[in-house]
């Protein structure tokens, strides 16, 4: 299917320019002396009337922009206009004195566009720069309505929604596939207003208090002198920060693990991180973490893959979530809680709820499924949705309420001061994507980019004059009403409680809850990350925080870096494991994943090619033809097929699984160069992108298969004999099935050492 799509945007897009370089030549603007082509495109209908200034954006029911809003057309008429509607004649030549002369001031056109121009980027995100979303629709299952009042949580009941995924460090042109956390923000447009979820796919966080962001992220982002490296934490004020901030070590562990570099956004989880307070219609409470269940299951890339994906597919998660979504392949996500009863204490099997460094694991407090998340739709326009969306940790609706941690309670003033700047100035709640679904009945007036055009002389309260209007809500349909739970009386003071004190439990029990396989790659994160900083006391500070975590990792990394490994300062105290943080184990679907079907040079017979195509639309993924050049595979016999990778543009990281397709790859059989001196045939040359892109699937764990003289390829490449998680038959739709099995695990994992 995207195949498909893409192939249909080629044709367009040739068709179009021979239709340009074909077109009759009409008399150029007058007086430019240069002919001008006839435009490809014929006129469409004139300008629609400007949309309502009050609306939300029209929507489908599924929460994506309809097709027919005035939004979905990249030109809206069939004519150039200027920014205030004066039809246009020549938008290519400045107004000169003379052919050759200079140009003129009263231009108007020329210096409205390079001014509009001149002024096209805002500031980035302070964090979350690099960032991709996509429309959606939740749907409620009604499991949490006896837990909170929220309408969109109600049975049935089913929200727009708009979700961006982003990286935290980078910035926003940086590679997608870094070694970083996640951000999973999620808008629901209730029918009470929009509640936003912004969270990430790491459970804990860096800080346990909001006073201490920025002092994370100036470590994290490059060195403020040579501003290097992008969109990494391996340096030196990185691992220096975590190293003596010992708070940071849960998180940066998660970091240090395959959840630090996903193989999809469609396979990450997503957490709220902080614990919420929720209040029913009869006003009792209940305190919640909220998560986010990827139905595809949660997977990552190989530290490999993500260094080459960053190379050659910087856009690897935004182009992965773009195409699956094109394709149909709509990605799910169950929305799901643990449930703590909101004690005065606020703790829960002896972790303390309000501390943003610890979690409560599954086992203890299972997650409850109460709604399920599809994203159904791309962004009509990057800028206008993705980039200009502003989420807000404190966007709450009525049911749904912050508690005391003091990392959320920084978040609630962070937020809205961060899109003064960004989107300049106090309403960019009125832009578009940001528009509420419910109506909107403020008393909030002028500022810059104001669109409204508020009616009425009395935006205050009380007023007689405009009939006293906006009444106020009842209580119990009013959102911020804050719950009157019970403060500890105390005196003012800048500490934290105790049980935020420890650091390291947690972080071991992370550690110890993963296979040795998913182990290994954490060691040999910190040694590559370790291994980058400079300072040699960062080192060995970071291997003493190891030393407290656990003895086993901290000699692994300490080998890897040539330092000796320090005794632990403290009792390493005995985690029970939580198998829920592991990744490993377990089948999962494979709507979406992308097959390879590698087609060697003049292979006459197309038929089981087609069979393995149709076996692998089937079965909901993606077929990708593979071949030496571009154009259209064809026998003679049946439909021609396209070829959407050749051997130039193709490299193992964007397949998930590769199919090489029978008949000997050219010159593995016969080698011209030996048989023209008559020597005996010789074993040739596979084609060494072909052999690359086998030697990488196989290092990474991928499943392959193929038939025909498939084993060829497979030893040219110097594969193991008998190498497993590789599937050779003679019918091609035998060995997809096969092969699906085996990407079910998403990866042959006995192929890596533990
Ligand atoms: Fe954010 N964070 N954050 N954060 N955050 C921003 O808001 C901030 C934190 C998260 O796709 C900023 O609009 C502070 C935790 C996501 O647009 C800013 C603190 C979690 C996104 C900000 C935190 C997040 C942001 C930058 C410490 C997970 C991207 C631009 C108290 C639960 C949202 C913006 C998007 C973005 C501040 C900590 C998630 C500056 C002060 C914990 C997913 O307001």
């Amino acid at each position: 299917l995207v195949g498909k799509a893409r192939d249909i945007a080629g044709e367009v897009a040739h068709e179009v320019k021979a239709a340009m370089s074909a077109g009759p030549i009409i008399p150029g603007t007058p007086g430019s002396g240069t002919p001008t082509l006839e435009e490809p495109t014929e006129p469409r209908d004139p300008l629609p009337p400007k949309p309502a200034q009050h609306g939300p954006i029209p929507h489908s029911p599924t929460g994506a922009p309809s097709k027919d809003s005035d939004t979905a057309a990249a030109q809206q008429g069939a004519r150039l206009t200027t920014a205030t509607g004066v039809p246009l004649r020549d938008t290519d030549h400045s107004l000169k004195a003379g052919p050759r002369g200079p140009v003129l001031l009263q231009d108007h056109h020329l210096r409205e566009k390079i001014m509009h121009f001149d002024h096209e980027r805002i500031p980035e995100r302070v964090v979350h720069a690099r960032g991709a979303a996509a429309h959606g629709v939740f749907r409620s299952n009604g499991a949490a309505s006896e837990l909170t009042k929220a309408a969109f949580l109600a049975e049935g009941a089913t929200t727009p929604v708009f979700t961006r995924f982003s990286t935290v460090l980078g910035s926003r042109g940086s590679a997608d596939t870094v070694r970083d956390t996640r951000g999973f923000a999620v808008k629901f447009y209730t029918t009470e207003g929009n509640f936003d979820l912004v969270g990430n796919n790491i459970p804990v966080f860096f800080i346990q208090d909001a006073i201490k962001f920025p002092d994370v992220i100036h470590a994290g982002k490059p060195h403020p002198d040579v501003e290097i490296p992008q969109a990494q934490s391996a340096h030196d004020t990185f691992w220096d920060f975590v190293s003596l901030h010992t708070e940071a070590q849960h998180h940066a562990m998660w970091n240090m693990s395959d959840r630090g570099i996903p193989r999809s956004y469609r396979m990450m989880e997503g957490f709220g991180v902080h614990t919420f307070r929720l209040v029913n219609a009869e006003g009792a409470t209940t305190l919640v973490k909220f998560h986010w269940k990827p139905r595809l299951g949660v997977h990552s890339l190989t530290w490999e893959e993500a260094q080459i994906a960053a190379g050659v597919d910087p856009d690897f998660h935004r182009r992965d979530l773009a195409d699956a979504i094109e394709a149909g392949a709509h990605p799910e996500w169950d929305l799901g809680v643990q449930v703590f009863p909101d004690t005065p204490e606020q703790m829960f099997a002896g972790i303390d709820l309000l501390d943003s460094t610890k979690i409560i694991p599954e086992e203890l407090a299972p997650v409850q499924v109460i709604g399920t998340m599809t994203l159904n739709a791309n962004p009509g326009n990057y800028f206008a949705e993705t980039e200009q969306v502003a989420f807000h940790a404190g966007h709450f609706v009525p049911g749904i309420d912050a508690t005391d941690d003091p990392l959320f309670q920084g978040r609630l003033f962070s937020y809205l001061d961060t899109q003064l700047t960004r989107l300049g100035g106090p309403n960019f709640d009125q832009i578009p994507i940001n528009r509420p679904h419910a109506p909107v009945n403020d008393m909030l007036r002028d500022g810059f980019h104001q669109d409204a055009v508020h009616t009425g002389i009395a935006p205050y309260k009380p007023n007689s004059l405009d009939g006293g209007c906006p009444f106020l809500a009842g209580e119990d349909m009013s959102g911020f009403i804050d719950v009157p739970h019970p403060i500890e009386a105390s005196v003012k003071v800048r500490e934290n409680p105790a049980t935020f004190d420890d650091h390291y439990s947690q972080t071991r029990l992370f550690y110890r809850s993963l296979t040795p396989v998913e182990q290994a790659h954490v060691a040999q994160a910190y040694t590559f990350e370790l291994g980058k900083c400079y300072e040699q006391a960062i080192k060995e500070r970071q291997l003493q925080a190891l030393a407290n975590i656990d003895a086993e990792l901290c000699a692994t990394v300490a080998a890897g870096l040539g330092l000796p490994a320090p005794e632990p300062t403290i009792p390493l105290t005995d985690e029970t494991p939580s198998p829920a943080l592991s990744q490993i184990g377990g089948t999962w679907p494979i709507d979406g994943r992308l097959v390879g079907i590698v087609v060697p040079d003049g292979l006459q017979d197309l038929s089981d090619v087609r069979t393995a195509r149709d076996a692998i639309f089937a079965a909901g993924m993606v077929p990708l033809v593979v071949a030496s050049k571009g154009g259209m595979l064809t026998d003679g016999t049946g439909d021609p097929i396209p070829v959407q990778r050749t051997f130039l543009t193709v490299r193992s990281i964007e397949l998930d699984t590769i199919l090489l397709a029978g008949a000997p790859i050219p010159g593995l059989d016969a080698n011209p160069a030996v048989d023209a001196k008559g020597a005996a045939p010789s074993v040739g040359i596979l084609d060494p992108r072909v052999a690359l892109l086998v030697q990488e699937a196989y290092r990474h764990g991928k499943a392959l298969g193929g038939w025909g003289d498939a084993a060829t390829v497979l030893e040219g490449s110097g594969l193991p004999d008998a190498p497993t998680g590789v599937y050779i038959g003679d019918d091609a739709a035998d060995v997809v099935t096969n092969v699906m099995t085996l990407l079910g695990a998403h990866r042959v994992w006995e192929r890596f050492p533990a």
